[in-house]
């Protein structure tokens, strides 16, 4: 992302060399990170920061308010396959629907109870559909809209049609027949 002279009161450049030698980094958990330096952000990248130069820099933030010249823009991108209409893993979901809630598109079934999200049904990540643990969540929030701005109910991981709403038909009633499911 950027390169500084030191730990304290450094200035920054673009890229390594000389007095630069302690690298900025981003990193992302799935999925890899794109930076480049210039005058504006293209489609999909975010404003991190501004400098003003190549080295020997000052940086200051994105807010708008002083800005530099060249703005350091960052990617994201995921690691996972979103392909509409494709349901890799065969949980019932197409992958679009899956990087949305989020779940993981690749994977049926929770790897890590609790923590990794897989199988959109399976809403509190325990192995098992059940009614307390995971039709119980839609209780308060049907009718939510998820805006902008989205309304206190709306929760997006329980949008299981991706509509921005939380119906019963669209996102109650795919649980119908799956009661006391499990997967491994
Ligand atoms: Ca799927
Ligand atoms: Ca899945
Ligand atoms: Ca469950
Ligand atoms: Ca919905």
């Amino acid at each position: 992302m950027l390169a500084l002279s030191g730990a304290t009161n450094a200035h920054v450049a673009t890229s390594v060399g000389g007095a630069y030698t302690t690298e900025v980094c981003l990193s992302v958990a799935d999925g890899t990170a794109d930076c480049t330096h210039d005058a504006s952000c293209g489609a999909g990248y975010q404003c991190l920061a501004t400098i003003s130069g190549t080295t020997n820099a000052h940086v200051a933030d994105c807010d708008g308010v002083a800005p530099y010249a060249t703005k350091v823009c960052c990617e994201v991108e995921s690691g996972a396959d979103c392909t509409p209409g494709v349901d890799t893993d065969l949980d019932g979901f197409n992958n679009d629907v899956e990087c949305y809630l989020p779940t993981d598109p690749a994977d049926d079934c929770t790897n890590d109870p609790g923590v990794h999200d897989a199988w959109p049904l399976d809403v509190n990540i325990d192995t098992f559909v059940t009614v307390v643990g995971d039709v119980l969540p839609y209780s308060g929030r049907i009718g939510a809209w998820g805006g902008p701005p989205p309304d206190a109910g709306w929760m997006q991981r329980l949008d299981l049609n991706m509509d921005n709403y939380i119906t019963v038909v669209g996102d109650v009633l795919p649980f119908s027949g799956n009661i006391g499911a499990s997967c491994t």
